[in-house]
């Protein structure tokens, strides 16, 4: 631990008390000139510190940053973000990041989070509004030993992990949209990216992103994007707690993912049927050969979707896009 994450762990631990100066600086072994550089330097990060010459210091207000400082104490999980959290400021993309590391050989359960992206990616190319602070941007590095055939389970269950969180964190009503999108009132309020590298037929990493819409307003989510968007502070008129909903995430979805790497699919399967937005619906995909309409009529346990045409032929689909009445 730092000397700043001592200092900053001492006044937290104080509950908004006085912390001596004088005491802090016997008790650390440094000189009183020491423990006040940490103090600016918390302060710098947005850690509202009020200093008394006699009295000491006492923390006022603790900043929504997504550092390790603030995240990994909340964490209950047993691999993920435990020995490698890595937080930037600012990044293009943390998907981008965590592939980078994922082929340094960096392990299952590496998290990677950013305040902000500066190339925050979607699928097929296209971009990912990121703005500082008012969203969660991460992406996990996985390792699953998984056939090929049975990834589209990562996509799900990470929908349903988000979907539950909104659920349980802010009281929220989500939907999915199959494969990667949870929606509140048909907006979409986050996505996932799963970029998958393989090794023969098997997985050798998977690098998961997700972004997450928290504190945006609505002018700036006006943007015209291929489905209308919305974040939790619309949904909720007030500001969600940036890293309380990362932890409890985080905590969430490592389980999810241990459930299903463990044979329990079905469980998280039927969560995501209750949630989806397409099940019984006339929809029309974008199947990468071409368009396929007809009825959403399941999900099967691989986590592929049947859709039944005109013809009454039921097609298998693996990976595709629903188009609805906004997409571009
Ligand atoms: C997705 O793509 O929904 C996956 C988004 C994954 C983003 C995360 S953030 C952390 C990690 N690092 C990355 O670089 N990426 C991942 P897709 O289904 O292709 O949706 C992208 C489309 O959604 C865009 O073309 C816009 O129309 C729209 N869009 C962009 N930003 C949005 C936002 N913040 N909220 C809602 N819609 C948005």
């Amino acid at each position: 631990m730092s000397l700043r994450d001592i200092v900053l762990d001492a006044l937290k631990n104080a509950n908004g008390g006085w912390v001596s100066g004088e005491m802090l600086s016997e008790s650390l072994h440094v000189s009183r000139t020491a423990v006040w550089k940490q103090i600016k330097s918390l302060q710098s990060d947005g850690y509202e510190i009020e200093s008394s010459p006699k009295k000491g210091y006492r923390i006022t207000s603790l900043p929504d940053l997504l550092s390790p400082t603030e995240i990994t104490s909340g964490l209950t999980t047993k691999v993920w973000g435990r020995s490698h959290y890595l937080y930037f400021p600012e990044i293009d993309s943390t998907n981008r990041k965590a592939r980078e590391l994922a082929i340094q050989g960096y392990p299952e359960g590496t998290v990677v989070v950013a305040e902000t992206q500066t190339a925050g990616r979607g699928r097929r190319g296209r971009s990912w509004y990121s703005p500082a602070g008012r969203g969660l941007y991460l992406s996990i590095i996985l390792r699953p030993r998984l056939p090929l055939r049975e990834i589209s389970k990562i996509s799900l269950l990470t929908a349903a992990a988000v979907a539950e969180t909104l659920v349980d964190e802010l009281g929220l009503n989500p939907q999915i949209k199959w494969p990667n999108d949870v929606l509140v009132g048909h907006k979409k309020i986050a996505g996932i990216l799963s970029e998958v590298s393989t090794d023969m037929d098997s997985v050798e990493y998977i690098v998961l992103g997700i972004g997450l819409n928290l504190n945006m307003d609505s002018p700036e989510l006006d943007q015209g994007f291929r489905t209308h968007a919305t974040s939790a502070m619309l949904e909720c008129d007030q500001p969600a707690l940036r890293n309380r909903i990362l932890q409890a995430l985080l905590n969430r979805l490592e389980k999810a993912y241990y459930l299903v790497l463990s044979g329990h699919f079905a469980e998280i399967l039927t969560k995501v049927k209750k949630l989806s937005t397409v099940l019984g619906q006339e929809v029309r995909l974008d199947i990468n050969s071409g368009w396929l309409e007809g009825q959403a009529i399941d999900i099967d346990e691989a986590g592929f979707l049947l859709i039944r045409d005109q013809a009454g032929v039921v097609h298998t689909v693996t990976s595709g896009e629903i188009c609805d009445s906004s997409s571009d």
